[in-house]
């Protein structure tokens, strides 16, 4: 080899970024990893200890984008703050992403208590790790905030916009977002706040909507006779890619100074319209009749019942409009959506299919069988 590409070689290898990924085996967590592993990144991540003893199920994201073995998997959680404390101390990482979250709003009214005990004094146990550990000159901080602390603020929401949380999960992301900004404004820290909006995946958690959507629709088109149970439908959503917002987490923390951005597609649609595209995807046309919560989704082409509405499934109080304007994310970042509604839908639908084409299925008549 000749000098030059030696001393380059030698150059990445003493300069190799360390990362840190609190909820690594989350969405987003696992495609940040598969990103930062492709920029040469040496990836660390925080794996609760359910999730560490039954590797194969709990980093099964990781597993399935094929990386697990070039990732170093660190067991803890994220409410032990000591134990955190030590996993950054050995780790001493250049870049801490705090995505571990619960992060499903419904939950958040059945568990207030824990929500904020893991959502905003997790997040506190990082900031305080780096303060305590001397590494504010050193770490930076991505801090996964999200758009549900807009709450039933006016669309569009941007950086500006005033926030009012109508959840458990959307006052303690606030909470978490304002220590980020202290932290930030107090000690120094380059600690960045993501106010993200709603980005999906095939790699989606089952309970999301637009996961159960597509799900359902899957199984439907493989023979299933059950219909697909939904609550409120009428509620708007800005969903993206979670591809696309994970490169944004990361540009967030390669700016100069530390601040934070929206980002979002700019592009609304309800529940009801995501229903729809994904049957229409395996060319159903469904067609709604009556009204309230006994209003139903049928096929068009032979009144079978596909969508039910229950009750049960409606929030004590409901975000109803989301809508994003990411222009500072445009302007500073140059970050941009490149995913369309569509081709989102089309490619949850499909990889669901793909799925369940590939492992045995448990059919409506209760007997298993090997498809595909
Ligand atoms: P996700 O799939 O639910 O992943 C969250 C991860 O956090 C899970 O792997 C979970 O681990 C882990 N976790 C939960 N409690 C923990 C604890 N006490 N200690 C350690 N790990 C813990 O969520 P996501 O969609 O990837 O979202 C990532 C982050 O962005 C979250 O903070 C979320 O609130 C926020 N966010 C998401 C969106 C979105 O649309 N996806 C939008 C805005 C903000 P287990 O597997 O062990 O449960
Ligand atoms: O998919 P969802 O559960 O996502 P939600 O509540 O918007 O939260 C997601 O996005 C936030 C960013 O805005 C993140 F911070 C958060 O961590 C999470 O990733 O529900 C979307 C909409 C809601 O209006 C809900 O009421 O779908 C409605 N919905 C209707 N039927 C349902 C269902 N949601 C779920 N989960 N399950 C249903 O059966």
């Amino acid at each position: 080899m000749h000098t030059g590409a030696c001393i380059i070689v030698w150059w990445g290898m003493v300069n190799k970024k360390t990362a840190f990924i609190t909820g690594i085996a989350g969405q987003d967590g696992a495609y940040l990893a598969e990103l930062l592993l492709d920029k040469g990144y040496e990836v660390h991540g925080l794996l609760r200890w359910d999730s560490y003893v039954d590797q194969r199920d709990g980093a099964g994201r990781l597993f399935d984008l094929d990386i697990v073995s070039e990732i170093s998997l660190h067991m803890g959680d994220l409410t032990d703050a000591q134990s955190l404390t030590g996993i950054i101390k050995k780790i001493r990482p250049s870049e801490i992403y705090n995505l571990a979250a619960l992060s499903q709003v419904g939950v958040s009214f059945d568990v207030p208590a824990s929500t904020l005990d893991i959502n905003v004094k997790g997040t506190l146990a990082v900031l305080e790790a780096v303060r305590l550990l001397d590494m504010v000159e050193t770490t930076r901080i991505y801090q996964a905030s999200s758009s549900e602390m807009f709450g039933c603020a006016p669309a569009p929401q941007n950086e500006n916009t005033p926030m009012q949380p109508c959840s458990p999960y959307g006052a303690s992301k606030l909470a978490a977002y304002w220590l980020a900004r202290t932290y930030r404004d107090a000690y120094g820290l380059y600690a960045a706040n993501g106010i993200l909006f709603n980005h999906e995946s095939p790699l989606r958690g089952e309970d999301f909507v637009t996961r159960k959507i597509t799900r359902a629709v899957a199984k439907i088109y493989e023979g299933s006779g059950e219909p697909l149970i939904l609550g409120n439908l009428d509620s708007v959503r800005d969903w993206g890619h979670a591809r696309d917002y994970v490169r944004g987490m990361w540009m967030m923390l390669q700016q100069d100074e530390a601040q934070d951005f929206v980002l979002a597609t700019g592009q609304s649609k309800t529940v009801r319209e995501f229903v729809e595209k994904a049957f229409a995807h395996i060319d159903i046309e469904i067609e709604w009749r009556g009204f309230g919560v006994r209003q139903v989704g049928c096929d068009a082409k032979n009144d079978r019942v596909l969508v039910r509405i229950n009750e049960n499934l409606f929030r004590p109080k409901e975000v109803n409009y989301l809508l994003g304007d990411a222009s500072k994310a445009r302007e500073i970042l140059g970050w941009h959506s490149s995913y369309d509604f569509n081709a989102l839908v089309a490619e949850m639908v499909d990889e669901d299919i793909d799925l369940l084409q590939e492992n045995t299925s448990l059919k409506d008549d209760g007997k298993c069988r090997k498809v595909g």
